[in-house]
């Protein structure tokens, strides 16, 4: 029973690592190393914060609009008089049947100063948030069925972020989509877990060996 258990906790893992990911933008910090889900060094005199690099600027997937505060909001972002933010993952094929996406974002305050309006492949979304300023956190959404069928049509998810009018200071440092339905666990843990899985397997060596002793 315990080597049936133990292989059925094998076939778990090794679902999500095989799963495939894309990704927009990078995970350092919105450009200036600031940490997952924690407090973010802008206000209002850097409110025209930008992080990017060289790659990050020419861009056309919406990665240029990663790493700057604050996105899409004229006066203050890169782009002008752009008040959309448009983020485009292609190139996903058409056999989906479960998505997981993961954004980081930082100082979403929509009753304070106007909701965003989000789109995934044309399916408004609810981004409503009050995460608070000076705060990032990363948000995580499991695709719906309808979203899942648009991807499958179109072999793309296209993400559209429009301010509406918001006078909200927001960013974000990168999006990312899995075609599984629970975020990947990070090697750290995936190694932690063979760790313990050889430590289980050595105690039951142990145990069977002083059963036959
Ligand atoms: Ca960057
Ligand atoms: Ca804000
Ligand atoms: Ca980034």
């Amino acid at each position: 029973m315990r080597i049936i258990s133990m292989m059925s906790l094998l076939a778990l893992m090794s679902g999500p690592v095989a799963a495939a990911s894309w990704q927009i933008g990078d995970n350092d910090g919105y450009g200036a190393g600031i940490c997952d889900n924690c407090q973010h060094s802008f206000n209002g005199f850097t409110a025209n914060y930008d992080g990017r690099s060289a790659a990050e600027m020419v861009a056309t997937d919406g990665t240029q609009y990663t790493d700057t505060y604050s996105t899409a909001q004229p006066g203050f972002s890169p782009h002008g008089s752009e008040t959309v933010a448009t983020f485009s993952f292609t190139g996903l094929g058409n056999s989906w049947a479960v998505g997981h996406l993961e954004i980081d974002m930082a100082d979403f305050q929509a009753s304070t100063f106007g909701s965003v309006i989000t789109t995934f492949n044309g399916i408004t979304q609810n981004f409503a948030y009050n995460d608070g300023f000076p705060n990032t956190l990363i948000h995580f959404y499991t695709l719906t069925g309808s979203v899942i069928d648009s991807i499958n049509a179109t072999g793309e998810l296209v993400i559209t972020i429009d301010r509406n009018n918001s006078t909200d200071f927001y960013g974000f440092d990168y999006l990312k989509l899995s075609d599984i339905a629970a975020p990947v666990p990070e090697p750290e843990t995936y190694a932690m877990l063979l760790v313990g899985l050889g430590l289980l397997g050595f105690a039951n060596r142990r145990r069977m060996q002083k059963t036959v002793a």
